[in-house]
């Protein structure tokens, strides 16, 4: 099957060097059963430990208590606390609170049942775990989008993403909307747009800033990941959102997003979780699970806590897409802002974004 065009300025940031002839070949990600028992040992602790605990200082000192009395594995019990620790070392808010605070009353978003969702959306978004927002972006937006992302895969080439994460088979880029390529502010709507906002209010309160903004396009014959949810191990408490943009339709064959509706109250990460006492296979489908499916331009978003991975895409096309990642305040960003961040960008925002980006002023 002849692939797009574009395909070709995608395959060094994606760390291949052509596309697959069979689109439809599985790629799956093969971990050694002792590897993938360790891990499933690691998070199903982790759940137990965060889950014991209704704040950071009780986690802080149930985890203290479980390394001092060293039950278990060394390879466990150093792999829990690494994942732990990464949480709990502290606030890491930068702001005063009283400028997110501010930023709530300017979007409308102090009353949790303010007007700018439906009742309707808050209901899935409690129930099923995320929403469709529907198209949100304008076609000619849209169309400035795809040729932004494209000229920055192949800018960045195998470079690209990996501030956060490189996938095989997936361009990927980090920070999108506090680099250099948003100088213009065509990118802003990724992480200020009022009803996301609202979406990540409606499950994290009033207290939260943008973590991250990862591009992900599978590229033809790729994308398909290990089932997971996007926070380390189960918790009973939203820690974070994730959208998802799409900057391409979603259909059935080019690799749309699988969710597992309700997982999101399980208080189980995938990677702890265990079918019949042996770790769960996760290339494998989860009964339930659905395919996301949209036009381009929606907007989904869900409780990062949902069950979900990409899917592989066995079309001839790229599939693009943009994530939006939001924490809690106090934690610490999946990326490194100060870091990525344009001076130049920076110096473009304003107080309502700076608030949510949880940046001072330059
Ligand atoms: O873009 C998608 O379909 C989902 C990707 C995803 O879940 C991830 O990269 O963690």
């Amino acid at each position: 099957m002849a692939v797009e065009a574009a395909v070709s300025r995608y395959l060094a940031a994606g760390h291949i060097d052509e596309v697959p002839d069979d689109l439809a070949e599985p790629h799956l990600n093969v971990i050694a059963p002792e590897v993938r028992e360790t891990r499933c040992r690691v998070v199903e602790t982790a759940t137990r430990l965060w889950r014991s605990a209704g704040d950071d200082p009780a986690r802080l000192a149930a985890l203290r208590g479980f390394v001092e009395a060293g039950e278990g594995p060394p390879d466990v019990i150093e792999g829990v606390e690494t994942l732990l620790m990464r949480l709990l070392a502290g606030s890491r808010q930068r702001l005063a609170p009283t400028e997110i605070d501010w930023a709530i009353d300017e979007l409308g978003l102090r009353d949790p049942q303010n007007p700018i969702l439906t009742a309707d959306e808050r209901r899935q978004i409690d129930e099923r775990g995320y929403v469709n927002l529907g198209p949100l972006i304008e076609a000619d937006h849209l169309e400035a989008i795809r040729h932004r992302m494209d000229d920055a895969i192949a800018a960045e080439g195998d470079q690209s993403g990996r501030e956060v994460s490189q996938m095989h088979g997936i361009g990927r880029l980090s920070g999108t909307v506090i680099k250099s390529m948003n100088r213009d502010g065509l990118l802003d709507v990724f992480f200020s747009h009022p009803r996301l906002l609202a979406v990540v209010r409606h499950i994290l309160g009033t207290s939260f800033k943008y973590s991250s903004t990862n591009y992900h396009c599978p590229l033809p014959g790729y994308g398909h990941q290990n089932v997971h949810a996007d926070f380390g191990w189960g918790a009973d408490t939203p820690e974070n959102v994730n959208a998802i943009w799409l900057i391409d339709d979603f259909t059935e064959d080019n690799g749309p997003t699988r969710v597992v509706p309700g997982s999101h109250r399980w208080a189980e990460h995938p990677s702890g979780s265990r079918v019949d006492g042996a770790p769960r296979d996760l290339n494998a489908s989860v009964p339930g699970e659905q395919r996301v499916l949209g036009k381009a331009g929606s907007c989904f978003v869900y409780n990062a806590h949902l069950w979900h991975s990409g899917t592989q895409n066995r079309s001839s096309k790229l599939r693009r897409a943009q994530h939006a990642f939001f924490t809690r305040a106090h934690r610490p960003t999946q990326m490194d802002v100060l870091a990525a961040l344009d001076p130049v960008t920076h110096a473009r925002f304003d107080r309502l974004q700076r608030a949510i980006l949880d940046l001072p002023a330059p």
